[in-house]
């Protein structure tokens, strides 16, 4: 049977049962559900009585009613709440849940490829963090950008003088993209934030080639997802000293620039020291790089060749320096101009070297990496940008067949499958991984949240066995909604998102939806920026403000998990067939249209209804009373691409609440107004 097109469904959001605004106590996907898949909300608040319905949106129809299940206390959020299941309806359809007494959910939809526009826009945003080249309206949408940081000028710092490049020696490294919410660019972060991207198209090849995300590579025979990596490993061999194989610990401006664009950011520009960090992480990446980009011969030639020469270039460098690590504050001591941007230090180098190990084994099919460094030796964590041991270990996995001359890859099995199996026998009263213990509540938490799945999956693929599916699926219901702020983490899908990401381009230019695609780094009470948040508990320590950057910053190690988990779970349970909701070249599709909060709200005479377009749009607004009576319609227009409002007269209408709501094509957007009497 052919999937419904999603666009379909949501076109048939119609008013009974979208009438009225969604409530903040029921927290759900808010992108939506596969038919054959888990479905729960969390409820937080005393509902009235112990059911819950789901309503049919077209129609306000009953579909399910199900029963609540019991209070639970959540110390880590403060909150009690029961858990709505309703796995059991599979019916394709747009719907919202009714808790009577509460109110309503967010609408979703239960569909095939649910997610797939997700995935879509969390791999184009790694286009929005392109450096050295200028964005245009074709891919970037209203988000197009001059260049910014050619990075054709790059000075040494004295840190990283060596005889053939003495300090203030230039030299060039453009391309890349920018780390996060600021424009250095980091080798060490850059590391496993590539290798994720790279191992959604070696694990699930058909899938990460089905991701069209419109960039200007497109065009070629070359899956988008390596045309994006390759943006950045051209950069990331910039880094490499030709001479030695060491390669520059990252490429920065001594201090973070202002909240301007990229082209207005122009601080001069520094590698700095070599360190054993950056070099293993780099070796890695080329030795994975190279047995990937060698299906590409005609489009690249010679590029495998010189992945694999830079990678073993970067190992020997480290093999003389089996240990130096960047310290920042002890750099700054001997050498001027000072360094205070992100510093990704790291003392405990044995996972990097595990790493880089099992990328060379693997790719150059010698087992005597292995014994320079055993992946075997220690215990590995959920992936970070400082514990990157587990990723050796998946490439280990996927490659077991090959390998099982230089490895015990039965005990490895075992005990990867010990790890995922402790990981995944806990939940949350969320029914999230996620969570269950305090400590995942880090600067990045949400990162935690999506490797956590990325490294289920992993154990899925090996076993075939549900329990691990369901887990990662957990948390990506965390990322898009299930947790206990109330948002959706990625900029741009979902109801309640992110709108003041600490985000450099969405904060300077001057248009309201944040650059989308982006995954916030979410709960983190460290709350290092010391900024308001609305909660202390670790579940709840997110603020979406710019002033936030230990908890509501973007970055390209975040992304990344967010990419394979999301592509993973798609290709896992909607198999790979192009979605029917949308074409994938559409720009629509990944830069959604994004109705603005009106203002003022309250209102009393009269209040502007802002909405902002990526593209020329056919878009129609409406106003709805709480009955569902439609109040007020402004005809269908299309408009250009860029931020327009109509201006909504109250006059004569009665004080409370109404709904807003823009459609555009099959999408429609809400947002409440209040009006109050004058
Ligand atoms: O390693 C210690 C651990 O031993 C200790 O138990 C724990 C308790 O808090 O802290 C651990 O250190 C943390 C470290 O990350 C490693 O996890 C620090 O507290 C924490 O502040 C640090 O956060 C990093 C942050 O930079 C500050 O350095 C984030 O992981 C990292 O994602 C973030 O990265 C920044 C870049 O520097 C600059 N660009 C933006 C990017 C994202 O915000
Ligand atoms: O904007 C910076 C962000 O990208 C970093 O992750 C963060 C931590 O290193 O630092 C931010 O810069 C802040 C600086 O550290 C302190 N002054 C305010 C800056 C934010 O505007």
């Amino acid at each position: 049977m052919r999937p419904i097109p999603t666009a379909l469904l949501l076109g048939l959001i119609l008013l009974p049962a979208r009438a009225q605004a969604p409530t903040d106590a029921i927290r759900l996907n808010q992108i939506g559900f596969y038919p054959n898949a888990p479905k729960e909300a969390v409820v937080t608040g005393p509902p009235a009585e112990d059911t819950f319905h789901v309503l049919r949106v077209a129609t306000g129809d009953t579909v399910y009613t199900g029963t609540l299940g019991p209070s639970r206390h959540w110390t880590l959020s403060g909150e009690s709440m029961r858990r709505a299941d309703f796995s059991s309806l599979r019916t394709p359809g747009a719907y919202v849940l009714d808790v009577p007494g509460l109110g309503r959910s967010h609408a979703f939809v239960i569909n095939e490829a649910v997610h797939r526009p997700v995935a879509v826009a969390a791999l184009k945003g790694y286009y929005f963090q392109r450096a050295s080249t200028a964005l245009d309206a074709a891919h970037a949408g209203i988000w197009a950008r001059p260049a910014g940081h050619p990075d054709d000028r790059v000075m040494v710092h004295p840190s990283a003088a060596s005889p053939a490049r003495p300090a203030g020696t230039i030299l060039a490294a453009p391309r890349g993209w920018y780390d996060a919410g600021d424009y250095n660019k980091y080798v060490v972060n850059s590391g496993i934030s590539t290798y994720t991207l790279l191992a959604l198209y070696e694990h699930y090849p058909a899938l990460a080639t089905a991701l069209k995300t419109n960039i200007p590579e497109s065009g070629n025979d070359v899956p988008d997802v390596l045309d994006e990596a390759l943006w950045n490993i051209r950069w990331m061999l910039a880094m490499q000293d030709p001479h030695d194989g060491g390669v520059y610990h990252k490429l920065t401006t001594p201090g973070f620039e202002g909240a301007v664009m990229p082209h207005q950011a122009t601080q001069p520009r520094y590698v700095v020291q070599k360190g054993t960090a950056a070099t293993l992480d780099f070796a890695a990446v080329m030795a994975q790089a190279a047995r990937l980009y060698d299906d590409f011969p005609s489009t690249f030639p010679g590029l495998a060749d010189s992945l694999r020469t830079a990678a073993l270039a970067a190992w020997h460098w480290a093999r003389t320096r089996p240990d130096i690590p960047y310290v920042q504050g002890a750099m700054n001591q001997a050498f001027d101009p000072d360094i205070h941007t992100g510093e990704y230090g790291d003392s405990n180098l044995s996972d990097e070297w595990a790493w880089a190990a099992a990328e060379l084994a693997v790719t150059l099919e010698a087992d005597s990496f292995l014994t320079v460094a055993s992946p075997l030796d220690a215990a590995p964590d959920v992936p970070w940008w400082g514990g990157v041991r587990m990723l050796g270990w998946y490439t280990l996995l996927h490659h077991r067949q090959a390998l099982a001359a230089a490895l015990d890859t039965n005990s490895l099995k075992q005990r990867f499958l010990d790890f995922a199996g402790t990981l995944a026998s806990a939940r949350t009263p969320y029914g999230t991984v996620m969570g269950h213990e305090a400590g995942h509540f880090v600067w990045g938490s949400n990162s935690v949240a999506a490797n956590q799945g990325m490294l289920l999956m992993q154990a899925f693929r090996l076993t075939a066995d549900s329990t691990y599916l369901w887990a990662a699926l957990s948390n990506l219901d965390y990322l898009l909604g299930r947790n206990a702020t109330g948002y959706s983490f990625v900029t741009g899908y979902g109801d309640r998102t992110p709108m003041h990401p600490h985000h450099r381009p969405s904060q300077a230019d001057g248009i309201a939806a944040p650059v989308p695609g982006l995954l916030a780094g979410g709960p983190n009470p460290g709350r290092q920026d010391g900024c308001t948040y609305p909660s202390t508990l670790a579940a709840r320590a997110y603020v979406d403000d710019w002033c936030s950057y230990a908890s509501n910053e973007i970055a390209i190690n975040w992304n990344a998990p967010l990419v394979y988990l999301a592509a993973a779970i798609e290709a896992t349970l909607a198999g790979i067939a192009a979605p029917t909701s949308h074409e994938p070249d559409d720009l629509g599709a990944v830069l959604p249209p994004r109705l603005l909060p009106p203002y003022p709200n309250p209102a009393r005479e009269e209040a502007r209804l802002p909405f902002v377009l990526p593209v020329p749009e056919e878009v129609r607004l409406e106003a709805f009373d709480l009955l569902g009576r439609r109040v007020a319609a402004w005809p269908a227009r299309t408009y250009p691409p860029g931020r327009h409002h109509v201006t909504w007269s109250l006059a004569g209408l009665p004080g409370g609440l109404y709904l807003i709501r823009l459609t555009s094509g099959a999408r429609a957007y809400t947002h409440r107004l209040l009006k109050v009497q004058p």
